[in-house]
């Protein structure tokens, strides 16, 4: 069997319960093929030099882990500028939050040559090189430039925008290329891997090869929907944990009267907070029996605080939630009770169990696996309801959500009313068809899925 190489920003040891389902679910694979792990260290060298970076290796089982600590400017370039402060908002369609003059790419350039070069010194011939996300996209291109002929996919696990809101990206041409030198692209949608072809047939004039295939630049590429799932089963065994039950028996004490309605999410402008705010106002305003009753918890954890978008959205929501309960809360309810903190891992399935509704309505997001933990999380004899934004990537395998246009205030407020009343047949006929779908396409699903397909794609014959 070949090794299995992962790369990706940041690595998690598998073997630590902190982990998420994403890293258990690579680290099973990483674990069956004696595999490596390869990524930045999250340490910032203060004095070290541009490009440069100590290399640290740890063993965790049978995994290597494999990191590289990086200097402060190329942190601060690599990371802050380009892949946060130019790439994230671009892909989520954002083109007003980009700082397009920050100069970030030339360290985003370097990063990426010298991960390229440190990882070529552990590879064999035939590992299997596995590469995530938008922070490592011309990886493959460096390794390729370097002599490296082992099989290289990449996932994306942020959109892809349309070529005309790409194309207003200084660099667009050498990032698509670069794509050019994987063998194997994963998107979480269809819609994504539409905007792919697209691009490579109007913007580079690539030509299909086969069903999933664009050839250019002298390689073909196979590009493909990958949506990423969670992994159900330990979701809901989470449930039975001390942690889980706790929470959701302190939230049912505490509001035993009340509807329970909840939001989960890392604080980001991609995620829709303050149109979520805005539309359970407006609930609230147009729907007065929801008065002392409906009670949202949304928990935004603290995200890339040194992006100045970031605070700003911070401001905006405090302010928000704080207008929201002068004007409807009462002596002894609130209806907004936010919360600007992390929540155990554990604790969430409880959180999920107790609450009536979900609120995942990104302006934008990849795929959003807050959306499945929710249906997983539900009791299926009397199941919460999914409030779902058409503009996830989860949309797409969710359609027994109750979809909304987060955009829309007025019938997002509308669909929520709707959720809140939804008789229990209709409720448990929806959960039972998100439960059996985010089931069949689990995380392990994802992953076997994408490593089969990468084993299978052609050798490059261009
Ligand atoms: P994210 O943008 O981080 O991921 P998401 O898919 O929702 O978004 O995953 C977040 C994970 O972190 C979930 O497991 C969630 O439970 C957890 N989480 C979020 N906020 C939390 C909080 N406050 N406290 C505790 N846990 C919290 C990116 C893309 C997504 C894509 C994923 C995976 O932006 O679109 O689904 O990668 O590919």
């Amino acid at each position: 069997m070949s090794r299995l190489v992962v790369v990706s920003n940041r690595i998690a040891d598998p073997r630590k319960t902190a982990a998420g389902g994403l890293a258990v679910a690579l680290g099973q694979a990483l674990e069956a093929s004696g595999g490596l792990w390869f990524g930045w260290s999250g340490q910032i060298a203060e004095n070290g030099t541009p490009g440069e970076g100590d290399m640290n290796r740890q063993q965790a089982g049978k995994v290597q882990l494999v990191t590289v600590d990086l200097s402060r400017e190329d942190h601060d370039s690599y990371y802050l500028n380009y892949s946060n402060g130019v790439l994230w908002p671009v892909f989520h369609y954002r083109l007003d939050l980009a700082d397009f003059d920050s100069g970030g790419v030339a360290g985003y350039r370097r990063v990426n040559q010298m991960f390229a070069h440190k990882l070529k010194s552990l590879l064999k011939p035939d590992d299997i090189i596995w590469v995530h996300d938008y922070h490592l996209i011309p990886l493959a291109a460096e390794l390729r430039a370097a002599g490296c002929q082992q099989r290289i996919g990449f996932f994306l696990h942020i959109p892809l925008p349309p070529p005309l809101i790409l194309a207003a990206l200084p660099e667009h041409d050498w990032l698509m290329r670069s794509l050019f030198a994987y063998d194997l692209v994963g998107f979480q949608s269809e819609t994504d891997v539409a905007h792919f072809a697209r691009y490579a047939a109007t913007e580079m004039q690539a030509k299909p090869v086969g069903e999933h295939g664009w050839q250019a630049f002298g390689s073909t590429v196979q590009a493909r929907a990958f949506p990423i799932g969670i992994d159900v089963d330990e979701f809901q065994s989470m449930l039975k944990g001390k942690e889980a039950v706790d929470m959701q028996a302190q939230l049912k004490r505490e509001y035993v009267r009340r509807r329970l309605l909840v939001g989960v999410e890392r604080l980001d402008y991609s995620k829709g907070l303050p149109q979520r705010l805005k539309a359970f106002r407006q609930l609230l305003r147009n729907y007065p029996e929801n008065h002392g009753s409906a009670t949202l918890i949304q928990i935004a954890s603290p995200s890339r605080e040194s992006v100045d978008a970031y605070a700003a959205l911070r401001a905006e929501l405090d302010s928000l939630s704080g207008a929201i309960n002068s004007e409807h809360g009462e002596m002894d309810w609130m209806p907004v009770r936010y919360i600007h903190r992390n929540v155990a891992r554990k604790r969430l399935p409880g959180l999920f169990r107790a609450a009536s509704v979900a609120l995942v309505t990104p302006l934008r997001d990849g795929m959003n696996l807050v959306a499945k933990e929710y249906v997983a999380s539900q009791n299926p004899d009397d199941p919460g309801v999914l409030v779902l934004s058409r503009f996830a990537g989860a949309a797409e395998q969710m359609p027994e959500a109750l979809l909304v246009n987060p955009f829309d205030t007025a019938r997002t407020a509308e669909t929520i009313q709707r959720a809140l009343q939804m008789p229990l047949p209709e409720r448990q006929q929806r959960h039972q068809a998100l439960l059996a779908r985010i089931r069949t396409h689990d995380v392990h699903w994802w992953r076997e899925a994408f490593l089969a397909a990468l084993k299978q794609t052609p050798e490059d014959t261009a």
